[in-house]
């Protein structure tokens, strides 16, 4: 990697920053990492993270490891230079002393290297200094040892030097601070999924994740980059081609890698980053990737008479349909704009971008002319589906302007017309919907009863969907639109219930709807207004006293307790459809005593690949899936 010296930014007024010291953090924690929920705690160990990433970035660093210990403190441990221990020339002290107790003090002792610094991280290492009750720092580094500890951001011994080494690294531990945040208990989930998408990134770095609390390991190391990242994310889908088509290419220090593959479904995915950080808002690298793919492939179709003269070019969403990319580059100086800071600036890198896709993807479609003509047919079957989609959407939406009123006969719908306060119901069932009509709160639930499968949408192109009798009435009822008409500002509810058996058809329904939800409706995912109904299994019963169990576990332990006194009556619940309408009220759908779950997805990422397996076409990939993820789908299952 060529590097360039930045000599510009040794000054400025950041340096006014580092004399209000670290107080000022502890202050005001979520100006720094965001919050002091959850999310932000996990924050911390990206953040040093982060920092040892820096060093893989530079060239320096192979291996990564994280460790959660039994009181929720975290250890991480890299092979990077190790921090520099020498004395700060203008501070006069050891530079790892300065790193952990100056804010944005990383920069200046290498600004020659990329880093991850962006919008979202980068706040530095001693923010996590700051807001932890304790840190302790090794460096390895010259032949020696050096260890000192922190406690709440503040120098609690002098750096030691103690025995020799001949690795070189820094390990640093801390324990987040209580008084800060609200809950100190770290998901392994949340960061779990942040190590594999880096090791994806940062192909060769070996990750190896700890969790002693559970005893979980995780490893991570993948020497194809992304090329695995795409296939990761295509699991158990057909492909074309088998084997993603992949680019790495670095010019004057500035690096691409692309993996991209069509899938046999609808779904586009595509995921962009600039030095790791997910440029959720796209940017110049993504723009660039998506202008020379529309370009080649619509010269691509003209070259081979499969788009006539007197015909029109294909549009770019047409040519992504069914298509699984993903894209990073890396870069000095990387600039993120936009509202999350998440969308890459940089003017240069469009036509850069531009011209290093088009020229490898031709070339590659020139080897693989079997390929780049099972992708310009799928295209151009998209391109007619889009068509039709689009007359069969004017249809609908001439015809609900014609009717007085629009909405489905089927919905029950609540007197209340304040979103805020309103629910909907969507049942399993007419009979489970009859009683749920007879059993709401009518002034503020609404009960939409769905009959039999809903269509698998993950298959399902956009055409047949909207064609689809249950998924209309479903939008109809929502009041949103979907696709380029959603618009999560004219939901008619702010809490969407699915309430299904729990059996299997009942969780089958659920996945279906939540892939709706997720392909199509996604902000209404992210704005939390999706939930999962918990119907009890069981109602126990013995003399006056009654039970309901909403798990399996109870069950026993219930028994155990009352059957030391005489008989107990106990009722299974098969379905929702078994419950009179009081039963199903008390149980269910009163917000006094039931218990919904709200749907969440810990990230879209893993989300797509849950779904493509869950829903794709492959049989195999999805019984080993749900074999191996049990927990994992009852999660998604809720
Ligand atoms: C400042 C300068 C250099 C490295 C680092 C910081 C550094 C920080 C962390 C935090 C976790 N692991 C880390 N590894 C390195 C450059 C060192 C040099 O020029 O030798």
């Amino acid at each position: 990697m060529a590097k360039k010296i930045d000599n510009t930014r040794s000054y400025d007024a950041k340096h006014i920053q580092v004399l209000e010291g670290l107080e000022a953090v502890r202050r005001r924690p979520s100006m720094y990492i965001g919050s002091t929920s959850s999310r932000g705690l996990h924050h911390l160990v990206f953040e040093v993270v982060d920092n040892s990433i820096d060093e893989v970035l530079a060239g320096y660093c192979k291996t990564i490891k994280i460790t959660v210990h039994e009181d929720n403190s975290v250890t991480v441990i890299d092979d990077g230079r190790g921090i520099p221990v020498e004395d700060h020339p203008q501070e006069k002290r050891p530079a790892v002393e300065v790193v952990l107790t100056t804010l944005h003090s990383g920069g200046k002792f290498d600004n020659d290297s990329y880093k991850v610094a962006g919008g979202l991280h980068g706040v530095g290492i001693s923010v996590v200094n700051a807001l932890s009750k304790w840190l302790e720092v090794e460096v390895y580094r010259n032949g020696r040892v050096y260890s000192q500890s922190y406690k709440q951001g503040k120098k609690a011994s002098s750096l030691k030097s103690t025995a020799g080494t001949n690795k070189t690294g820094t390990k640093i531990t801390f324990l987040p601070d209580d008084e800060i945040f609200e809950k100190i208990d770290f998901e392994n989930e949340v960061i779990i999924q942040r190590l594999r998408e880096l090791a994806f990134l940062n192909k060769g770095t070996k990750i190896v994740f700890k969790d002693l609390r559970s005893g979980r390991e995780e490893k991570f190391k993948f020497d194809g980059g992304l090329m695995q990242y795409v296939a990761y994310l295509n699991q158990g889908k057909e492909t074309v081609p088998n084997k993603p088509l992949y680019i790495y290419k670095t010019v004057n220090g500035f690096e691409v890698e692309l993996a991209l593959q069509y899938h046999a479904g609808y779904a586009e995915v595509l995921y962009s980053y600039a030095n790791n950080i997910h440029t959720q808002e796209g940017g110049t690298h993504e723009y660039g990737f998506k202008v020379s793919l529309t370009r080649l492939i619509n010269d691509f179709a003209r070259k081979l008479g499969l788009i006539k003269e007197n015909q029109g070019n294909l549009s770019g969403e047409d040519i992504r349909e069914g298509l699984t990319a993903v894209l990073s580059v890396k870069l000095l100086d990387p600039q993120f704009e936009g509202q999350t800071k998440t969308k890459l600036g940089n003017s240069e890198v469009r036509s850069t971008v531009d011209n290093i896709c088009y020229d490898s993807i031709e070339a590659y479609l020139e080897q693989n002319p079997a390929v780049a003509r099972r992708i310009i047919e799928k295209a151009i079957r998209a391109s007619r589906a889009r068509e039709a989609a689009r007359k069969a959407r004017e249809l609908t939406r001439r015809k609900n302007a014609l009717e007085i009123s629009n909405l489905p006969g089927k919905l029950a719908d609540c007197t209340s017309k304040d979103p805020g306060e309103s629910e909907i119901f969507l049942v399993e069932g007419d009979s489970a919907g009859g009683s749920a009509k007879q059993g709401r709160d009518r002034r503020f639930q609404a009960i939409l009863p769905l009959r039999g499968k809903i269509l698998n949408v993950e298959k399902a192109r956009l055409d047949k969907i909207l064609a689809n009798e249950e998924i209309r009435t479903l939008i109809t009822a929502l009041g949103t639109g979907i696709e380029t008409d959603f618009d999560i500002k004219r939901t008619r509810y702010q809490k969407i219930i699915i309430m299904t058996d729990a059996d299997v058809d009942g969780s089958h329904i659920r996945v279906l709807l939540l892939t709706f939800f997720y392909r199509f409706m996604q902000q209404l995912i992210d704005s939390g207004f999706i939930y999962i109904a918990q119907p009890p299994l069981y109602k126990v019963k013995k003399g006056k006293k009654e039970q309901y169990l909403f798990r399996e576990e109870e069950l026993d332990k219930l028994l155990n307790e009352w059957t030391r006194d005489g008989n107990v009556g106990i009722q299974r619940y098969k379905g929702l459809g078994e419950m009179n309408p009081d039963q199903l009220w008390e149980t269910t759908m009163n917000p006094d005593t039931r218990i919904i779950k709200r749907v969440e997805l810990v990230d879209a990422i893993q989300a797509d690949n849950i779904f493509g397996v869950l829903m794709g076409d492959k049989v195999e990939p999805r019984r080993k899936f749900i074999e191996d993820n049990a927990r994992l789908v009852q999660n998604l299952d809720i």
